[in-house]
């Protein structure tokens, strides 16, 4: 049996901003020091993680040189090699910068857009130069305060706008990245435009180019609403859609907290470990989290060691979950009819609809039925506390 001990085969990743988080919140100041970028790629290899991802700042600070950017990134190449670690998602900070205070895609003004594109541009080179496959929008300053502000519909047209460009601009460069837009529903900004996993496929379908974008959902995201997060997953997928996840724990209705993965409802995070595993996604497994503000540096270790430690035991779950006979007998028989009607149901056709027309239904029967999910649901529980 696996000591659940993670290998680059699979495919954990952190961000810079992750395990470098120094733990400033809106209350307090920073209560850790900061990690270099090469010392998290170390640290990182050595735990097991396949990769890192960055936003342009984490690694080259907004206002250095060009030739200050070429030594970072240089060296920072260089530990990527020497510690066998890849970039496989890069993306840009849009919203540290008091520039962008209102937004930077949807602005009010038309210079900050301008700005946030130049700089979206430049971060993709940045991302494209080491080796980064996906490129996530997080639009964490798109949205308002008060409504008062820009029409709505200006601002879901002004990042339209914005990311239409840099999808031609992809193009042209020959970068051919996997755009993933990642909704959220409120933090920093009182209200953010595309809240939702959903709202954001709706969108998508909107871009001229609307095959190079799929979704980055975030567990915290949904949760923070009360939303099903497994539920918007599996849409993002079924939709072709999931370019990019990002793990972490989450109470509903708090502030987005990032804890460890795993940290709140195992359940929950049981279901979308199995849903990722039985679904075949190929895609990073992305830990967009970070340590309780009450650790120091070990403490940082401990929690990423914890984010890849509990997807792999609960990889274990749903394998065993999948080899359960109690389980899967239940799950037979709730199914067992499955086959009889969706030759019907499955496509219209006159024949169908005429078929379905003539079926006497056991209205009665049906209502009367038992689906015995309840014991399902215990035995899962039991399966996840370990005494099955
Ligand atoms: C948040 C977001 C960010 C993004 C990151 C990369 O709520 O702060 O989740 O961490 O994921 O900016 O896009
Ligand atoms: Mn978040
Ligand atoms: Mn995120």
């Amino acid at each position: 049996m696996c000591a659940f001990v993670p290998k680059k085969s699979d495919r954990f990743t952190f961000g810079l901003w992750t395990v470098g988080n120094i733990g400033r919140d809106p209350f307090g100041t920073a209560v850790r020091e900061t990690i270099s970028p090469v010392t998290i790629v170390k640290k990182l290899s050595e735990l097991g993680a396949w990769g890192v991802n960055l936003h342009d700042n984490d690694l080259v600070p907004i206002d250095a040189s060009a030739a200050e950017r070429d030594a970072i990134v240089s060296e920072f190449k260089k530990a990527l090699h020497d510690y066998d670690m890849v970039v496989p998602m890069a993306t840009t900070n849009l919203f540290f910068d008091p520039a962008f205070k209102d937004g930077a895609f949807t602005s009010s003004d038309p210079k900050v857009r301008a700005y946030a594109i130049q700089k979206t541009m430049r971060s993709m080179d940045l991302g494209a130069e080491l080796g980064a496959k996906t490129y996530v929008f997080w639009g964490g300053r798109e949205g308002t305060e008060t409504d008062a502000s820009k029409d709505p519909r200006d601002g879901i047209k002004r990042y339209r706008e914005c990311l239409n460009f840099l999808a031609e601009y992809d193009l042209a460069q020959g970068y051919n990245f996997k755009f993933a837009l990642e909704p959220k529903p409120n933090e920093p900004r009182g209200d953010i435009y595309l809240p939702t996993v959903g709202a954001a496929l709706g969108f998508i379908t909107t871009l001229d180019k609307p095959e190079k974008f799929g979704v980055n959902p975030e567990y915290a995201h949904e949760t923070m609403s009360g939303l099903n997060f497994v539920h918007a997953v599996a849409q993002a997928i079924d939709a072709g859609k999931l370019f990019h996840i990002d793990l972490n724990g989450q109470k509903p209705g708090r502030y987005d907290q990032d804890y460890r993965f795993g940290a709140e409802d195992l359940k929950a995070n049981f279901f979308l470990v199995k849903l990722l595993e039985e679904s075949g996604y190929k895609g990073s497994l992305h830990f967009d989290a970070h340590a309780y503000r009450t650790e120091d540096e070990a403490g940082v270790w401990e929690f990423a060691k914890g984010c890849m430690r509990t997807y792999l035991i609960l990889k274990e779950k749903a394998q065993k979950f999948a080899a359960d006979e109690e389980i899967q007998a239940i799950l037979k028989e709730v199914h067992s009819d499955e086959q009889s009607y969706s030759s019907v149901i499955s496509q219209y056709s006159e024949a169908n609809a005429s078929k379905l027309n003539k079926t006497e239904f056991d209205r009665n029967a049906m209502g009367k039925r038992g689906y015995n999910y309840e014991k399902l649901d215990q035995l899962t529980t039991e399966l996840l506390l370990g005494v099955r």
